[in-house]
């Protein structure tokens, strides 16, 4: 009996410390490793003085007893007084005691709306912000420096969010599909709202305002204007209370058309009154519901969206229609840029700017554009979008795809913020040298009223939420560069592995040797040398650049590589669709010639001879497939690496990634040897002996199908 109960002991303490679901995803709050580093940090949490009283100070307190309930394995629990002798004071700046308030008047009059200022002084800790928002951003800055193990004495911080909309956009259906979702299905539950609101609402909030998001939108931009109604309001107003002491605002997507399909209008044409009324009306009504309602998202005339264009009207026009509707009420419209059609003549990725750029200056104030990161859709590597530095009289925001519909989707390992941090470095000339991308958005280059970064969510019902593990990761650091684009982006993952994982030096050097090489390793093997657009038709899961025909040419792989007997490439020079001539002329220098031009995006601005010489030395040709081989050892030796962190970590985790990496491989041996096999039809050249034979012959990967690939 007594070694029963000693093995059932041994049994439950294994399985309490070792299983992990990943469903706490950096907010574990592990105990502490080191005694006398706790012993520094428990001070802190025994007396709290919260001052003040809202939804938000009550979630601060329930934050920090989570907190201190994993850092001190239950032993301890914080006690809330009003004390100003408290080790660990949390109040916004009125409250700081006077004799104080002389001393910090500087520090305290840099704090913005949503920013805060920790300080270490005399054996305490002060949190201050201007608002219980900031507070609730310095309280998890102070739980991320103890969850990442910063000594406490002696700790200073002043942080700001350098982007005011920072927003996560769930391309959510009514009926818990999510478009491009790897993730399982929405976690919005329709159906059990508004009357039940579910802890993964709740969890996710916390997430959320744990890495500074301050708004989401809920709903897909393929927009169903049924949400728009009373039976869906009442439940987005479910959710909106919810989220609201987490500082987070709801948003919807809009159908354009929705006046025509909701209360039978003739036309939902942006300048006629009766549209205009209808729209007005509208806003009032979601306002009884939602008195803080962000406003609208709205993706029009694009992919068969209806739009202004359906009424000889502009951009502009139909997005100021709905900022005036929402205008009284304090709400703005993120109108996407993201239009272009196929009987349009030219080049897809030239539309959105020729079409947004003469309109500058054009829309309402409480409008912002928002502009994807390159000018196609989210391949794995595109050049920043021209816009970006051509608008000076309208703000533009980022979208981002944090889920990855062009990046292997759920199974692959790819640290997205290593592409971010590209783009966002970019250099738009737009004011001399040194406007990049980062700057436009900050509204530095030009100054901008309204500034954001959205990025398109990753999450479902999953346990963990993202599907792949690491997938969070990516989540966390969208949330950290939309609150400061110019953060670094390996401290961020060093702070995910920490938090996420544990503190072992060897398992965070690893772990994030991974990270900071799979973006590059991603793109080898799948679209080197500027290929784009080379995926699946319509899933675009897996390879597919012999996808041609169809309705639409510009939704094939054909009608981007174009690749014929003699050469590959889309020219997109002068002597092309000259859609190189959208950027500045730093860059039309930089791009414009095939021997010169950076090889990441040789393909993607011209068309070049298979047996061209690159800079490498290497024809055309070879290289493509010495980069094919190259990534698919890269995704081995990622593999390589996690396998020997087997037994660090819970095996829960541990497996679950190493599955996945083991997809990963397979699939990269599948994008090399079929995009190899299919463009040597036109090389006509043969493989160079470092490559690999492929695995099959062509016509099996041109066979290949599977049902119901998920995120459609
Ligand atoms: C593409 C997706 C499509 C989206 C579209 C968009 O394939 O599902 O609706 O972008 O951003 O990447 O609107």
């Amino acid at each position: 009996m007594k070694q029963f109960t000693l093995s059932l002991a041994f049994f439950l303490c294994f399985s309490l410390t070792f299983a992990n679901d990943g469903y706490k995803l950096w907010l574990q709050y592990y105990p502490f490793e080191n005694a006398e580093h706790e012993a520094s940090c428990l001070p802190y949490f025994l007396k709290i003085s919260v001052v003040g009283n809202s939804q938000t100070i009550s979630v601060i307190k329930e934050e920090i007893e989570i907190a201190a309930e994993g850092f001190f394995a239950k032993k301890h629990k914080p006690e809330f007084q009003q004390n100003p002798d408290a080790r660990l004071w949390i109040g916004t700046i009125e409250s700081v005691p006077a004799n104080l308030q002389a001393a910090w008047k500087s520090e305290l009059s840099q704090i913005t709306e949503e920013g805060y200022w920790i300080k270490s002084q005399a054996g305490r800790l002060y949190i201050i912000g201007k608002t219980d928002k900031g507070l609730l951003y310095g309280t998890f800055g102070f739980l991320k420096a103890v969850q990442t193990r910063t000594p406490l004495d002696g700790f200073e911080i002043l942080e700001n969010p350098k982007i005011q909309l920072r927003l996560l956009n769930h391309w959510d259906n009514l009926n818990r599909t999510v478009e491009r979702g790897y993730a399982g299905f929405s976690i919005w539950n329709w159906h059990r709202l508004p009357k039940h609101i579910d802890q993964q609402y709740i969890d996710y909030a916390r997430a959320n305002a744990s890495i500074g998001i301050n708004g989401v939108s809920v709903t897909n931009v393929n927009a169903n204007a049924l949400v728009l109604t009373p039976e869906y309001l009442e439940k987005a107003k479910a959710l909106a209370d919810a989220f609201r002491p987490y500082g987070i605002k709801v948003y919807l997507t809009a159908r354009f058309n929705a006046p025509m399909i909701l209360d039978n209008l003739p036309t939902a044409d942006p300048l006629h009154p009766a549209v205009q009324q209808w729209w007005k009306n509208k806003a009032k009504e979601i306002y009884g519901y939602i008195p803080d309602f962000g406003g609208f998202l709205v993706k029009a005339d694009s992919e068969g969206q209806p739009g202004p264009h359906n009424y000889g009207r502009t951009q502009a026009e139909g997005a100021n229609m709905l900022a005036e509707a929402v205008k009284p009420f304090g709400g703005i419209v993120m109108w996407r840029a993201f239009v272009y059609n196929e009987k349009t003549p030219t080049d897809r990725i030239r539309q959105a700017y020729d079409e947004f750029k003469p309109l500058d200056g054009k829309f309402r104030e409480n409008v912002i554009v928002q502009v994807k990161n390159g000018p196609l859709d989210f391949q794995p590597r595109e050049p920043f979008h021209p816009l970006f530095g051509a608008m000076p009289k309208t703000p533009l925001m980022m979208e981002f795809q944090i889920t990855k519909e062009y990046l292997g989707q759920d199974t692959h390992w790819v640290n997205l913020a290593s592409m971010w941090r590209e783009i966002l470095d970019a250099d738009t000339y737009a004011e001399g040298k040194g406007s990049t991308v980062s700057k436009v958005l900050q509204g530095k280059v030009h100054p901008y009223s309204l500034t954001g970064i959205a990025g398109v969510a990753n999450i479902g019902t999953d346990r963990n939420w993202t599907g792949h593990p690491t997938a969070q990761a990516d989540w966390y650091a969208f949330g950290k560069l939309a609150w400061n684009p110019d953060a670094d982006v390996d401290r961020i993952a060093t702070d995910w592995i920490k938090m996420t994982f544990m503190q072992d030096q060897d398992f965070i050097n690893t772990t994030k040797g991974i990270m900071m090489k799979s973006y590059p390793i991603l793109v080898e093997y799948m679209t080197p040398l500027g290929l784009h657009h080379i995926m699946a038709r319509s899933h675009h899961w897996g390879p597919g650049p012999w996808v041609t025909g169809g309705g639409r040419e510009d939704w094939t792989a054909t009608y981007y590589h174009r690749a014929t007997k003699d050469s590959i490439g889309f020219d997109r020079t002068a002597g092309g669709s000259n859609a190189l001539a959208q950027y500045a002329p730093e860059w039309e220098k930089a791009w414009g010639n095939p021997s010169t031009i950076s090889l990441d995006y040789l393909l993607w601005f011209h068309r070049v001879p298979w047996d061209f010489e690159l800079s490498t030395g290497n024809t055309l040709w070879n290289e493509m497939a010495l980069r094919y081989q190259r990534g698919v050892e890269g995704a081995r030796w990622m593999e390589g690496q996690w396998i020997q962190l087997e037994g660090k970590i819970d095996p829960e985790r541990y497996q679950h990634i190493a599955s996945f990496l083991r997809i990963q491989v397979e699939e990269a041996v599948w994008w090399r040897d079929s995009c190899l096999l299919y463009f040597q039809q036109f090389s006509g050249k043969p493989l160079p002996q470092s490559v690999e034979k492929p695995l099959h012959d062509l016509n099996y990967y041109l066979n290949f199908k599977r049902n119901f690939v998920p995120g459609i």
